[in-house]
C-alpha cells in the first residue's frame, strides 16, 4: 500500500497529493492545473501509454475547439502549442442533395473554431516535474470512508493508493462515479439516443485536401446527417449519424453504395466506392449517451469533471470544451477560496451543475431539431434569420451558437437569453405582418 496523502491539516499545496483518475483530454488538462498550483499530481490511466497506441478505437480523432476550451488551455500556457497545430474553421459548408455547396460563416473576422487532434494531449502534463503519469492503471473501486483507491495493473497485480483529493476524469462510464450512486440525495440520469455514428476517411487527392479544408462540412438530411472535419494529414474524417435500425438495413457493400447514391452522392467519388464498401463495415456503429448528475463532489475527498460529470451528445461540438471549462472554473474557485477543498468542492458543484446541465440540454435539443426537420434549405434559412437579426440589432440579438461557441457567457445564461430573444423574434415577425410587410 502506498499512502501519498498528508494528514497534516496545515500542509500547503506543496506536499498535498492530487490523484487524477483518467488521462483523457480533461484529466490531462487538470493535471497541468494542479501541478501549476504546486500540488503533487498522480495521473492514473487504464490504457497503455497513448504514445504507443496508434488507433484510439471508435473515438474521433479531431475535435472542434472553441473559445471556452481555448481560454482553459491559455490559463496553463498551452493555447499556443495546440492552436499552432490546429486547422482554423471560419464557416460551415452545407452540401445539398444536388451537389450545391453553400458556405455560412461562423461570425465576424477572427471568430473561428479550431480543429485539434485528440492524440496531442496527455504528455503535456509531464512538463511539470511534480506530475507522474501512471499508464495501465485501471481503477476498480475506491472507498468513500478512507479514500483508498484500488487499481488493476497490466501485470494483473492490484495496487492500493491514497491521495488528498481524487479528481474523477474517467469519462462517460466513470468508475469513480459508481461510489456517488450509493450516496443519499445523489441525482443521476443516463439516456442513449436512437442514433449511432460511424467514421469514414476521405483521402487526399494528388496530395491535397479533397474538399475545402477550413470548413465544417455538413450534409443535413433530416434523419441522416454527415459531417466532415479536416485532419493535418490532408484527410477528412467523415462522421455519418443515423438511427441504429437504419444501420441494420444496410448489410452489403452494394447497399452502402445505393444508400450513399441516394443521400450523399457527391461523396462517393471522394471517399472512393471500394473504400466505402470496405470501411463501412470495419467497425460497428458507435452509441451516443447523455449523462447528467449532481452533486459533482463527495465531501472534501472527490470531485467529478468532464464526461464523468456530464457526457453530452455531440450535436453542439461542446463536450470537450465544457470539460475544459470545468477545469478553468474549478481553478477560479480555488483562487477565491484559498485551495480549501471543503469549501471549494461544494462551491464548484453550486456554480457548475446548472451550466453543464444547460449544455447537455442544448446539445440534446439540437439533436432533436436536426433529425426532425433540418435539411440543407432549412439549415441555410435559420442561420440566415439569426445572422440578419444579429446584424440589425448586434447588442440585443446574439445567435445562440455565438454565445455558446465564441463567448464565456455561462451556458445557463445563454439559454435564458435565447428564450428571451425568441420572444423578440416572434414579436418582430408578427409586427411586420400587422404592418402588412
Ligand atoms: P474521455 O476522453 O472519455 O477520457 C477518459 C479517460 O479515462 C480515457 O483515457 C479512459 O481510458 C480513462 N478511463 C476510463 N475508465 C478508467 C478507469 N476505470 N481507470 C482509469 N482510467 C480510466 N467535443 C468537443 O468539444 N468538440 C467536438 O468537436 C466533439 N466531437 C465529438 C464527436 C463525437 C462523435 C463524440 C462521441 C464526442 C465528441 N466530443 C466533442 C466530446 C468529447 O469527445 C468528450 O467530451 C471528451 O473526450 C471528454 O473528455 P474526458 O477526458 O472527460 O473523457
Ligand atoms: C457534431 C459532430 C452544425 C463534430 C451543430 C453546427 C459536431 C462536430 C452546430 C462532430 C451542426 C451541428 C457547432 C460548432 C460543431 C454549426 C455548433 C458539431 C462539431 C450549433 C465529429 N457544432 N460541431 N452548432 O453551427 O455550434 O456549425 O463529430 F451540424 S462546431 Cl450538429 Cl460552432
Amino acid at each position: 500500500t502506498m499512502d501519498y496523502s498528508t494528514n497534516d491539516s496545515k500542509s500547503t499545496s506543496k506536499n498535498k497529493v492530487v490523484a487524477v483518475v483518467g488521462g483523457g483530454l480533461v484529466g490531462a488538462l487538470n493535471a497541468c492545473y494542479f501541478a501549476k498550483r504546486g500540488f503533487q499530481v498522480e495521473v492514473f490511466e487504464s490504457r497503455e501509454d497513448i504514445r504507443e497506441a496508434k488507433i484510439v478505437k471508435g473515438r474521433s480523432i479531431n475535435l472542434a475547439l472553441s473559445h471556452r476550451g481555448r481560454q482553459a488551455l491559455k490559463q496553463v500556457g498551452m493555447e499556443d502549442t495546440i492552436v499552432s497545430k490546429g486547422i482554423p474553421m471560419h464557416s460551415r459548408m452545407i452540401h445539398s442533395l444536388n451537389g450545391t455547396q453553400s458556405p455560412i460563416p461562423y461570425g465576424k473576422k477572427g471568430q473561428v473554431t479550431l480543429l485539434m487532434q485528440r492524440l496531442d494531449t496527455p504528455h503535456s502534463a509531464e512538463t511539470y516535474s511534480t506530475t507522474k503519469l501512471n499508464f495501465a492503471h485501471k481503477l476498480l473501486n475506491w472507498s468513500t470512508e478512507t479514500g483508498a483507491m484500488t487499481f488493476l495493473r497490466a501485470d494483473g497485480a492490484k495496487e492500493e493508493i491514497q491521495a488528498d483529493l481524487i479528481v474523477g476524469c474517467d469519462g462517460a462510464f466513470s468508475a469513480i462515479r459508481k461510489q456517488f450512486l450509493r450516496q443519499s440525495r445523489f441525482n443521476f440520469s443516463q439516456t442513449y439516443i436512437p442514433h449511432g455514428y460511424l467514421e469514414l476517411t476521405m483521402p487526399p487527392i494528388n496530395g491535397e485536401f479533397a474538399m475545402k479544408p477550413n470548413y465544417l462540412h455538413i450534409w443535413p438530411r433530416n434523419t441522416f446527417m454527415m459531417i466532415a472535419l479536416p485532419n493535418l494529414d490532408k484527410t477528412f474524417t467523415c462522421t455519418l449519424f443515423m438511427p441504429f435500425d437504419e444501420f441494420e438495413n444496410v448489410t452489403t457493400g452494394d447497399q452502402v453504395i445505393e444508400f450513399f447514391q441516394k443521400y450523399f452522392p457527391d461523396t462517393i467519388p471522394l471517399i472512393g466506392a471500394d473504400a466505402l464498401k470496405r470501411d463501412y463495415f470495419r467497425l460497428p456503429a458507435q452509441a451516443m449517451v447523455s449523462v447528467k448528475c449532481s452533486p459533482y463532489h463527495l465531501s472534501d475527498k472527490c470531485v467529478l469533471m468532464g464526461d464523468a460529470a456530464h457526457a453530452v451528445v455531440p450535436f453542439y461540438g461542446q463536450g470537450m470544451n465544457a470539460g475544459f471549462e470545468d477545469c478553468l472554473v474549478f481553478n477560479e474557485i480555488m483562487d477565491q477560496l484559498n485551495e480549501d477543498f471543503s469549501a471549494v468542492l461544494p462551491e464548484y458543484t453550486r456554480v457548475r451543475v446548472p451550466d453543464d446541465h444547460a449544455i447537455a440540454d442544448l446539445a440534446m435539443y439540437n439533436y432533436v431539431e436536426m433529425r426532425s426537420h433540418v435539411n440543407s434549405k432549412w439549415f441555410l434559412f435559420r442561420k440566415y434569420v439569426d445572422n440578419t437579426l444579429h446584424m440589425i440589432m448586434p447588442r440585443t440579438v446574439i445567435p445562440l451558437y455565438t454565445m455558446v461557441t465564441f463567448t464565456r457567457i455561462r451556458y445557463h445564461e445563454a439559454v435564458k437569453r435565447w428564450h428571451w430573444q425568441d420572444k423578440v423574434r416572434h414579436y418582430i415577425v408578427h409586427s411586420s405582418l400587422y404592418k402588412g410587410l
